[in-house]
């Protein structure tokens, strides 16, 4: 199954780089246990949920909108770990916590593409981003370098 893409929908920020917003999911508020996704085009690699901010939207509300889609959560939008950059693919992405509340049985990607969600510590979750998204391993040692209790 391949996922349908526009790419007139796309968001470039001032320097060309193509706007994203994502999530770090966590199961609760100690942040031992984050969530990640299946790839689109790879699926039995892992990934951070998150997407391309769209037209009149906020980051935040992209990243909010891109967990739904993609990992069928919903929960508290958290801090801001900053915006990551990704050099190679040209593109920024303003990265968020987010505390689940709610996973739905059934969502977008589930049903349309076929994509899994899965629960992991913050070491497996980075073993897991190692073989597919390194750069998105920034995203967990920022969540471990600001803890909620400081
Ligand atoms: O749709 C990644 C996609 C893919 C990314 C980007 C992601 O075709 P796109 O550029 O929209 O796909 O490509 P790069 O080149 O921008 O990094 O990465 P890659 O390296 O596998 O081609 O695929 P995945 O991480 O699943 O392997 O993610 P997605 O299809 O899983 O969402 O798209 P996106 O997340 O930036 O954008 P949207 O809004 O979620
Ligand atoms: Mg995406």
């Amino acid at each position: 199954m391949v996922k349908d893409k526009s790419s007139n929908s796309r968001i470039f920020d001032k320097d060309g780089y193509r706007k994203r917003a994502a999530c770090i999911c966590v199961k609760s508020e100690d942040e031992t246990e984050v969530l990640l996704v299946s790839s689109s085009k790879y699926p039995e690699r892992w990934i951070v949920p998150g997407g391309g901010v769209e037209q009149d939207e906020t980051n935040a509300e992209t990243a909010v909108r891109e967990i739904l889609e993609e990992a069928g959560v919903v929960g508290r939008l958290g801090r801001c770990l900053g915006v990551f950059e990704n050099e190679e693919h040209k593109h920024r992405t303003e990265v968020f916590v987010l505390i689940v509340t709610q996973e739905l049985e059934e969502w977008d990607d589930s049903k349309t593409i076929g994509r899994k969600r899965q629960w992991f510590s913050v070491t497996e979750a980075l073993e897991k981003l190692a073989q597919h998204k390194p750069n998105q391993r920034h995203y967990l040692h920022q969540l471990k370098s600001f803890p909620l209790t400081t």
